[in-house]
Protein backbone atom coordinates (compact mmCIF):
# COMPACT_ATOMS: atom_id res chain seq x y z
CA UNK A 1 0.00 0.00 0.00
CA UNK A 2 1.21 3.13 -0.94
CA UNK A 3 1.89 6.11 1.10
CA UNK A 4 -1.08 8.34 -0.87
CA UNK A 5 -3.17 5.69 -0.20
CA UNK A 6 -2.52 5.48 3.70
CA UNK A 7 -2.77 9.27 4.03
CA UNK A 8 -6.17 8.92 2.27
CA UNK A 9 -7.25 6.48 5.08
CA UNK A 10 -6.10 8.45 8.22
CA UNK A 11 -7.36 11.40 6.95
CA UNK A 12 -10.88 10.25 5.63
CA UNK A 13 -11.77 6.74 6.62
CA UNK A 14 -13.98 6.12 9.62
CA UNK A 15 -15.72 3.25 8.64
CA UNK A 16 -16.54 2.32 12.45
CA UNK A 17 -17.20 5.70 13.97
CA UNK A 18 -20.94 6.49 14.69
CA UNK A 19 -22.50 8.33 11.66
CA UNK A 20 -24.09 10.55 14.21
CA UNK A 21 -21.57 12.24 16.20
CA UNK A 22 -21.93 14.24 18.68
CA UNK A 23 -20.22 17.69 18.37
CA UNK A 24 -16.64 16.78 19.81
CA UNK A 25 -15.95 14.11 17.32
CA UNK A 26 -14.22 16.70 14.66
CA UNK A 27 -12.29 18.64 17.30
CA UNK A 28 -11.04 14.79 19.05
CA UNK A 29 -10.83 12.72 15.70
CA UNK A 30 -8.68 16.02 13.65
CA UNK A 31 -6.26 15.47 16.76
CA UNK A 32 -5.90 12.06 16.54
CA UNK A 33 -5.43 11.82 12.92
CA UNK A 34 -2.87 14.06 12.81
CA UNK A 35 -4.45 17.12 11.04
CA UNK A 36 -3.40 19.90 13.51
CA UNK A 37 -0.32 19.55 13.53
CA UNK A 38 2.04 22.57 12.23
CA UNK A 39 -1.77 24.32 11.29
CA UNK A 40 -5.06 23.56 11.66
CA UNK A 41 -6.15 21.84 8.53
CA UNK A 42 -9.28 24.47 7.50
CA UNK A 43 -11.59 21.65 6.21
CA UNK A 44 -11.81 18.07 6.22
CA UNK A 45 -14.24 15.09 5.73
CA UNK A 46 -14.22 11.62 7.06
CA UNK A 47 -16.56 8.65 5.30
CA UNK A 48 -18.47 5.93 7.41
CA UNK A 49 -18.83 3.53 5.05
CA UNK A 50 -17.05 0.09 4.67
CA UNK A 51 -13.18 0.84 3.32
CA UNK A 52 -13.81 -1.35 0.20
CA UNK A 53 -17.05 0.48 -0.66
CA UNK A 54 -15.15 4.05 -1.19
CA UNK A 55 -12.13 2.28 -3.13
CA UNK A 56 -14.29 0.72 -5.04
CA UNK A 57 -15.43 4.35 -6.11
CA UNK A 58 -12.32 4.31 -8.20
CA UNK A 59 -14.33 1.83 -10.84
CA UNK A 60 -16.98 4.59 -11.36
CA UNK A 61 -16.50 6.65 -14.93
CA UNK A 62 -13.29 9.48 -15.11
CA UNK A 63 -14.54 13.03 -14.62
CA UNK A 64 -12.38 16.19 -13.96
CA UNK A 65 -11.14 17.00 -10.59
CA UNK A 66 -11.20 20.65 -9.19
CA UNK A 67 -7.38 20.34 -10.03
CA UNK A 68 -7.90 20.08 -13.62
CA UNK A 69 -6.77 16.29 -13.72
CA UNK A 70 -8.86 13.90 -14.97
CA UNK A 71 -8.20 10.76 -12.38
CA UNK A 72 -11.93 11.37 -10.12
CA UNK A 73 -14.67 9.22 -9.84
CA UNK A 74 -17.88 10.21 -8.36
CA UNK A 75 -19.71 7.66 -5.57
CA UNK A 76 -23.18 5.82 -7.14
CA UNK A 77 -24.58 5.95 -3.72
CA UNK A 78 -24.80 8.86 -1.13
CA UNK A 79 -22.45 7.82 1.65
CA UNK A 80 -22.54 8.67 5.51
CA UNK A 81 -19.74 11.27 6.12
CA UNK A 82 -18.80 14.37 8.39
CA UNK A 83 -17.73 17.33 7.49
CA UNK A 84 -15.39 19.38 10.01
CA UNK A 85 -15.27 22.72 9.60
CA UNK A 86 -12.71 25.24 11.63
CA UNK A 87 -14.54 27.90 13.61
CA UNK A 88 -14.17 31.00 12.56
CA UNK A 89 -12.28 32.30 16.40
CA UNK A 90 -10.52 28.82 16.28
CA UNK A 91 -6.08 29.75 16.31
CA UNK A 92 -3.39 26.84 16.53
CA UNK A 93 -2.81 25.29 17.90
CA UNK A 94 -6.31 25.47 19.30
CA UNK A 95 -7.95 23.95 16.38
CA UNK A 96 -11.62 23.96 16.98
CA UNK A 97 -14.06 22.43 14.54
CA UNK A 98 -17.33 22.29 13.80
CA UNK A 99 -18.90 18.72 13.69
CA UNK A 100 -21.81 18.58 10.60
CA UNK A 101 -23.05 15.10 9.55
CA UNK A 102 -24.38 14.66 6.27
CA UNK A 103 -24.86 11.86 3.35
CA UNK A 104 -23.84 13.06 0.04
CA UNK A 105 -22.16 11.27 -3.12
CA UNK A 106 -18.24 11.95 -2.75
CA UNK A 107 -15.94 12.08 -5.67
CA UNK A 108 -12.16 10.89 -5.16
CA UNK A 109 -9.25 11.08 -6.92
CA UNK A 110 -7.50 8.27 -7.93
CA UNK A 111 -3.54 6.89 -8.66
CA UNK A 112 -1.33 3.63 -8.85
CA UNK A 113 -1.23 -0.10 -9.24
CA UNK A 114 -3.57 -0.65 -7.48
CA UNK A 115 -6.11 2.13 -8.42
CA UNK A 116 -6.88 3.54 -5.02
CA UNK A 117 -7.92 6.98 -3.71
CA UNK A 118 -5.21 9.18 -2.06
CA UNK A 119 -7.65 12.37 -2.47
CA UNK A 120 -10.85 13.49 -1.30
CA UNK A 121 -12.02 15.90 -4.21
CA UNK A 122 -15.75 17.34 -3.16
P1 LIG B 1 -4.66 16.55 -0.67
O1 LIG B 1 -3.39 16.95 -0.02
O2 LIG B 1 -5.50 17.55 -1.37
O3 LIG B 1 -4.40 15.33 -1.69
P2 LIG B 1 -6.87 15.74 1.05
O4 LIG B 1 -7.79 15.13 0.06
O5 LIG B 1 -6.72 15.02 2.32
O6 LIG B 1 -5.41 15.82 0.53
P3 LIG B 1 0.57 14.44 -1.68
O7 LIG B 1 1.73 13.64 -2.11
O8 LIG B 1 -0.07 13.95 -0.41
O9 LIG B 1 0.78 15.91 -1.67
N1 LIG B 1 -3.66 13.80 -5.90
C1 LIG B 1 -4.56 14.74 -6.20
N2 LIG B 1 -4.93 15.84 -5.55
C2 LIG B 1 -5.89 16.61 -6.15
N3 LIG B 1 -6.48 16.31 -7.35
C3 LIG B 1 -6.12 15.21 -7.99
N4 LIG B 1 -6.70 14.92 -9.16
C4 LIG B 1 -5.12 14.39 -7.43
N5 LIG B 1 -4.56 13.25 -7.85
C5 LIG B 1 -3.68 12.91 -6.91
C6 LIG B 1 -3.72 14.14 -1.30
C7 LIG B 1 -2.82 13.67 -2.39
O10 LIG B 1 -3.58 13.38 -3.57
C8 LIG B 1 -2.82 13.74 -4.70
C9 LIG B 1 -2.20 15.07 -4.25
O11 LIG B 1 -1.10 15.40 -5.06
C10 LIG B 1 -1.78 14.74 -2.80
O12 LIG B 1 -0.50 14.14 -2.82
O13 LIG B 1 -9.03 20.36 -0.63
C11 LIG B 1 -8.01 20.54 0.30
C12 LIG B 1 -8.09 19.43 1.31
O14 LIG B 1 -9.30 19.52 2.06
C13 LIG B 1 -10.03 18.30 1.95
C14 LIG B 1 -9.53 17.62 0.73
C15 LIG B 1 -8.09 18.05 0.67
O15 LIG B 1 -7.28 17.21 1.46
P4 LIG B 1 -9.12 21.21 -1.95
O16 LIG B 1 -9.40 22.58 -1.49
O17 LIG B 1 -7.76 21.07 -2.59
O18 LIG B 1 -10.21 20.59 -2.72
N6 LIG B 1 -11.48 18.52 1.92
C16 LIG B 1 -11.99 19.59 1.25
C17 LIG B 1 -12.32 17.62 2.55
O19 LIG B 1 -11.87 16.61 3.14
N7 LIG B 1 -13.66 17.84 2.52
C18 LIG B 1 -14.21 18.90 1.87
O20 LIG B 1 -15.45 19.04 1.87
C19 LIG B 1 -13.33 19.81 1.21
C20 LIG B 1 -13.89 20.97 0.48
Amino acid sequence: QGPGAMKFQRQHMDSNGNPQPNSNYCDQMMKKRKMTEGACKPVNTFVHEPLKDVEAICIQPNIRCKNGQNNCHQSRSSMRVTDCRLTNGSRYPNCKYRTSPTKRQITVACVGNPYVPVHLDA
